[in-house]
């Protein structure tokens, strides 16, 4: 064995010297090659569902193309109706032995049916190739979850409200939604120290959330899209009814401020929420939740300068394992 070793500490000094006093282009390989080499594509860009993919059926596209060397590559996928995007970086030489692939998945807004343009740049060159492909039928993502609402309907849910709040309603204009044809919009007006302007309530909930999955692989994701109000404040609590008997014992929660004018997906592990108000038996268990209130809220910093207060929400879910 010592003597394996010897032999094996001897190679490597061999190694080394050769590396040290040789020439430089002696020892280009296909490593050195993909970082200095220029980019040939051999096969340019092309896809498996030439006449459309069905997401609903679990279809994917899977991509083709090969280049001379190991690329940087960023593969983007827009669609031309939603406005929707998909993207992703990633290396390969060989985009079809890589498993490249896209199954309908995106960023902010969920694609439609509809025609998709494909674009793949190179980090390291001018290079662009696309594509287009057409999708005939979208994922169903109800199914990554537990689905709180799409506010396709006026069902599964309830307003509730004060004074101060000025909309608290179902939309599809004047922004397209997130999901479907419809969102929700709350909006109201800061009156000095009232810090709450309403809410979108899901009860019934008790033993419909949970499961095996632990705190730290349970998400709650929504689609926000702000109004440019600075203050604006989302609370999400989380309702604990601990011995069974519809009413409230503990309750959770996470916030944060949607205020950028553009859907975005957003997504907060269970495990972060921190308890509020009076505390039971201090735990969040998932299965005791009968109710989820997303509040519309200020942090009252910026009642006298700009009292209003608003955004519009799509396709609140409960995920497990992995965020939406
Ligand atoms: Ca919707
Ligand atoms: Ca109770
Ligand atoms: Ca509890």
């Amino acid at each position: 064995m010592k003597r394996l070793v010897a032999i094996s500490n001897l190679s490597a000094l061999l190694i080394l010297i050769g590396f040290t006093s040789c020439k430089k282009e002696q020892f280009v390989g296909p490593d050195v090659e993909s970082i200095y080499g220029n980019l040939v594509i051999t096969e340019t860009l092309s896809h498996d569902k030439p006449n459309g993919v069905d997401f609903s059926l679990g279809e994917q596209v899977n991509f083709a193309g090969k280049f001379n060397i190991s690329a940087d590559i960023k593969l983007e996928i827009n669609g031309l109706t939603s406005n929707a995007a998909y993207v992703t970086n990633t290396t390969s030489s060989d985009l079809a032995a890589d498993g490249i692939n896209w199954d309908g998945s995106s960023q902010a807004t969920f694609f439609k049916s509809e025609f998709c343009e494909i674009i793949l740049t190179f980090a390291a060159s001018e290079d662009t190739l696309r594509d287009t492909v057409f999708v005939l039928n979208t994922k169903d993502f109800s199914s990554e979850g537990y689905l709180l609402n799409n506010f396709e309907t006026d069902l599964g849910f309830s307003a509730v409200g004060n004074t101060n709040t000025s909309v608290s309603e179902r939309q599809s204009f004047p922004i397209a939604a997130a999901e479907g044809q419809f969102y929700y919009t709350i909006a109201g007006d800061e009156q000095g120290g009232n810090y709450w302007l309403g809410a979108i309530r899901f009860v019934g909930l008790r033993d419909s959330i949970g499961g095996i999955f632990s705190n730290d692989e349970i998400y709650f994701n929504a689609f926000y899209y702000g109004q440019d109000l600075p203050g604006t404040r989302s609370i999400i609590r989380l309702i604990e009814d601990e011995d069974g008997d519809g009413n409230e014992d503990e309750r959770w929660e996470f916030s944060f401020y949607p205020t950028d004018p553009i859907w975005s997906k957003n997504s907060f592990k269970f495990s972060d929420a921190t308890v509020a108000g009076a505390e039971s038996d201090g735990v969040l268990n998932p299965s005791n939740i009968m109710q989820i209130d997303i509040t519309l809220s200020t942090d009252g910093s910026t009642s006298t300068s700009s009292p209003s207060h608003g955004y519009s929400i799509d396709f609140p879910i409960i995920t497990y394992g992995a965020p939406l």
